[in-house]
């Protein structure tokens, strides 16, 4: 019998290996969703307002500084980070991230816990109403997963958002040197 055990640097194998698992699960948790085009939850139908009927409708925020990390050919993986700030007089909880350059994306937090600081996904991201919600590599962030391709600096991509409500944004973001 032969082993395939090998030797080796274990620590670049277990951060490749979450980092895939965190994929699988965010492919897991995004998948079940059917693509089929029922209406929406209505949760608000006892409300005549047109705008609660709307399925969508754009997201009370501006997007400034937002951009991509260019990534070494064989990355397919990378992080996007901008400040988003709030036009509107509510919270908005942010539940979605999408790009056609990536399989699927991810809402990330970055925390701080007994001097060990590290990421993961999070099913929301708040913009506080009136206020900002910064995305960077020491803070909140979204990630793009499954890169369909290598992303050169220069090349814009466009990531959409989508809040609990169904508003969607669209950000048009540069792709630029880490
Ligand atoms: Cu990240």
């Amino acid at each position: 019998m032969t082993s395939t055990r090998r030797a080796g640097p274990a620590r670049p194998l277990l951060i490749a290996a979450l980092l895939i698992l965190a994929a699988a699960l965010a492919a897991a948790l995004l998948r079940p969703r059917p693509a089929t085009t029922s209406t929406p939850a209505p949760q608000t139908t006892s409300q005549a307002s047109p705008a609660a009927t709307a399925a969508s409708g754009t997201l009370p925020a501006r997007v400034m500084d937002a951009r991509v990390v260019a990534v070494p050919p064989g990355i397919r993986e990378t992080s996007v980070f901008a400040t988003l700030r709030s036009t509107g007089d509510a919270d908005v909880r942010l539940t979605e991230v999408s790009s056609p350059a990536a399989g699927h994306a991810m809402l990330m937090v970055t925390r701080t816990q007994d001097n060990m600081t590290g990421m993961s996904m999070t099913d929301a991201l708040t913009l506080p109403a009136g206020g900002t919600l910064t995305l960077s590599d020491t803070a909140d962030h979204l990630m793009l997963m499954d890169l369909r391709e290598p992303l050169q600096p220069g090349q814009t991509i466009p990531i959409t958002l989508t809040d609990d409500q169904g508003r969607t944004l669209t950000i048009q973001a540069p792709v630029v040197k880490p």
